[in-house]
């Protein structure tokens, strides 16, 4: 056998173990091995039976992304890796084989189980078909066998929502035949024996149970444009369960084929494995050496219980680490944890998890008014006002309790982490922790690194993001970082538009329609006019004199339209927090506009999508070329991540190389023309225009 895939025998039982780590992904010579050992066993008279399981932490949770990756390149035009003939030949063997699955038998995984006779799984075992998440469709005849074992319902759902199931519930739809309690492989073996001698089906040969076809297919449909809103997979991965329940299974596993290569060539299946990978990436910081140890996180100490500190500790509980929860004030605690409480509580009420669970979760956190328990943390996290005169004033106060190993982060999302380090004896052991809100449930964390940030408080940062199951990103110390630096001209632009002649709700329409998860006004009002324009008091020495501004923001917050929380913002809303455009806000921006002299014209959604999203990218191209992120695709991860961008568009800068930085340079230099000095070229874009280059490869060879 190949070194990936072994063969043993268990008296007349013959076990095929997959040794792929991390994941034993079907990369080139697993399933070659895997064909080699079920020729084997065929030919052995002494075998009965045939178990395939994986080795290490899991089944196959799928095909080789990194060669999906190949064949999704520009040019590829294949339908990725083939391995019908191995089907077929699974399917066929004279002998039961026997699928145990363990961990996430994903992908190409599920679809070489369901090629077995039999499925035995152990009980926190997943499977599924997660494809759509790529923006493909499963294209191992998953879409043809999954019908077969568990209806057509059952298998539109799971293919057009990408969601796997756990092994109870494959139990009941007949997508396994056993659960497996205590050791895998001998029951796989016993239940194999079992088999050996007894009528055994091949999938391929199973009747769809389809019912009412054609209203299962248009439920599909519609789950999927209602669920993944601008993505062609899941309604092409309908179409081949279709095939699956009104063709004969050898015409049915050809249009599978001709589907997913459709899929494979398309620009979102390329961005949504470029985000994959991406997200994986990360972690990956160039001078921090991958065993850079992190400092061990068993407790977590709080400052600040609003919004972001009683998230924060939410995401720690849920992770199973005990928190000290401190604010300055008894009725800022209690509204903390009362915040806490009913997210916990509707978290209940949705099923998500029991009462038990929530009362576990609870107990982790412990609420008080003063520094006991600081001593003992390993982490502490200050989460108050954006005030740097308070910061700094916490900061030292900590510095006195904390034991030397602690690690002490600040969330701020804007100022500045060597000034507020600076008032610490230990600035090497301090960094920033952004958490987005709301923070227990946004995945990303933007790592701030300090000038004095060491290599292990950087590492403990990674390592407690990936613990709270967040994807931390390592950022540079500039005001807003990354992301925000980036959102501020984002939202100026918007804000432009909106006086130059486009409405707001017409500008949140072209964002949406593009893909953001949300309109940027509607994001204003969400998070407060009130913020907004605090950040913009505290940076109004740094503006650069004669530029435009907008106009009609400060007046909003003057008049006290600061957005969901007071009723009416660029937006007024009804009880329900619903918004709709408000005609006085229209008239506002009008008499402003007239008042400064600017003359209003109508303007198209494209023009509005490409100055707000150039913008975007704008920043970002002078972001990484000053060094405050890594790589092009950590600016990505960071848009997708924790402001909405849409994944399969890629991130901005991932979207920008789509699109082409000689287009989007060119008309950059146009809104240079026509829109004001805003619109100065970063110069990494400049100079990848002219080379003809790409922020992917660009930064990876550090232009
Ligand atoms: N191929 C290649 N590498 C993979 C991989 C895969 N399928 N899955 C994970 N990795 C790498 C990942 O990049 C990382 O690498 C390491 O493994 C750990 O991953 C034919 C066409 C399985 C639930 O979509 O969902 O089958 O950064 O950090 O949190 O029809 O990985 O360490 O160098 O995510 O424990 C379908 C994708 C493919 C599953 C484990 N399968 N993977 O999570 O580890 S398409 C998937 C996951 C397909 C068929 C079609 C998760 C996981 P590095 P990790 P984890």
């Amino acid at each position: 056998m190949s070194q990936l895939v072994s063969l043993t025998r268990h008296n007349n039982v013959a076990v095929v173990t997959i040794d792929n780590p991390p994941v034993n992904a079907l990369s080139p010579g697993v399933p070659e091995g895997i064909g080699e050992a079920i020729r084997s066993v065929a030919q052995d008279a002494a075998i009965q039976a045939v178990v395939i399981i994986g080795g290490g932490k899991t089944f196959i949770a799928g095909a080789d992304i990194k060669e999906l990756e190949k064949a999704a390149a520009p040019g590829g035009g294949s339908a990725g890796p083939d391995i019908h003939a191995l089907l077929q030949q699974m399917e066929d063997c004279p002998k039961p084989v026997v699928m145990a699955m363990h961990g996430t038998a994903l992908g190409g995984g599920l679809e070489v189980a369901m090629a077995g006779h039999f499925r035995v799984a152990s009980p926190s075992a997943q499977m599924g078909q997660p494809e759509v998440n790529l923006g493909i469709i499963p294209g191992a005849e998953g879409t043809q066998r999954l019908p077969r074992l568990v209806g057509l319902a059952a298998a539109v759902d799971m293919c057009v929502s990408g969601k796997p199931v756990k092994a109870p519930e494959a139990l009941s739809l007949g997508l396994i035949d056993k659960i497996i309690e205590g050791d895998l492989l001998s029951g796989a073996v016993e239940f194999a024996r079992e088999k050996a001698g007894r009528p055994m089906v091949k999938t391929r040969e199973r009747p769809v149970a389809a019912g009412d076809i054609a209203a299962i297919l248009a439920s599909g449909r519609a789950q999927a444009n209602k669920t993944r809103r601008n993505q062609t997979a899941p309604s092409k991965v309908v179409d081949a369960l279709e095939a699956a329940a009104t063709l004969p299974y050898e015409e049915g596993w050809k249009k599978e084929r001709e589907i997913m290569k459709e899929c494979l060539a398309s620009d979102q299946a390329r961005a949504l494995i470029h985000a994959f990978f991406a997200e994986r990436a990360v972690s990956k910081v160039a001078d921090i050496p991958p065993e850079t140890r992190p400092y061990e996180i068993r407790k977590v100490a709080i400052i600040g219980a609003g919004t972001m500190g009683g998230g924060i500790a939410m995401a720690c509980a849920n992770a199973g680490i005990p928190v000290v929860l401190k604010d300055s004030e008894q009725a800022g605690l209690d509204r903390g944890i009362a915040a806490v409480r009913r997210n916990y509580e509707s978290s209940v009420k949705r099923g998500r998890f029991s009462q038990d669970v929530m009362d576990h979760r609870m107990a982790l956190i412990h609420p008080q008014l003063g520094y006991d328990g600081f001593d003992d943390a390993d982490l502490i996290v200050e989460a108050v006002f954006e005030n740097m005169a308070l910061k700094r004033e916490i900061f030292a106060a900590i510095d006195k309790i904390a034991k030397p190993d602690c690690v002490l982060a600040t969330n701020t999302s804007t100022l500045d982490i060597d000034e507020i380090a600076a008032s610490t004896s230990r600035p090497q052991m301090v960094t920033g922790l952004h958490f987005f809100s709301p923070a227990h449930v946004m995945r990303l964390v933007e790592i701030v690194r300090g000038k004095a940030s060491s290599k292990e408080v950087l590492a403990t940062a990674l390592a407690i993001a990936k613990k709270l199951g967040k994807v931390g990103v390592v950022v540079g110390n500039c005001r807003g970082f990354v992301g925000n630096r980036m959102m501020i001209p984002y939202m100026r632009e918007a804000q432009l538009l909106a006086e130059d002649g486009a409405t707001p709700w017409q500008i949140d329409k072209a964002l949406y329609d593009f893909g953001m998860a949300m309109g940027i006004f509607a994001v204003d009002d969400m998070g407060g006019i009130d913020v907004l324009y605090r950040v913009r008091q505290e940076a109004k020495h740094l503006e650069k004199p004669g530029r435009r501004q907008p106009l009609v923001h400060d007046k909003l917050y003057h008049m006290g339209r600061l957005g969901q929380k007071t009723g009416a913002g660029w937006y007024k809303y009804d009880e329900n927090r619903q918004a709709t455009p408000d005609p006085e806000v229209e008239a506002l921006i009008e008499n402003t506009a007239r008042e400064a002299g600017i003359k209003r014209r109508a303007i198209s959604d494209d023009e509005i999508v490409e100055r707000c999203i150039y913008t975007l990218i704008n920043e970002g191209a002078r972001i990484l070329q000053e060094g405050y992120a890594q790589r092009a695709a950590d600016i990505d991860v960071i848009y997708l991540t924790g402001y909405g961008f849409p994944a399969y568009r890629g991130g901005p800068m991932w979207y920008a190389d789509t699109i082409g930085l000689k287009k989007i340079y060119d008309r950059i230099c146009e809104f240079r023309h026509t829109a004001g000095e805003w619109w100065e070229p970063a110069p990494l874009l400049k100079k990848l225009a002219e080379q003809g280059g790409t922020f992917a490869a660009g930064t990876a060879a550090g232009a």
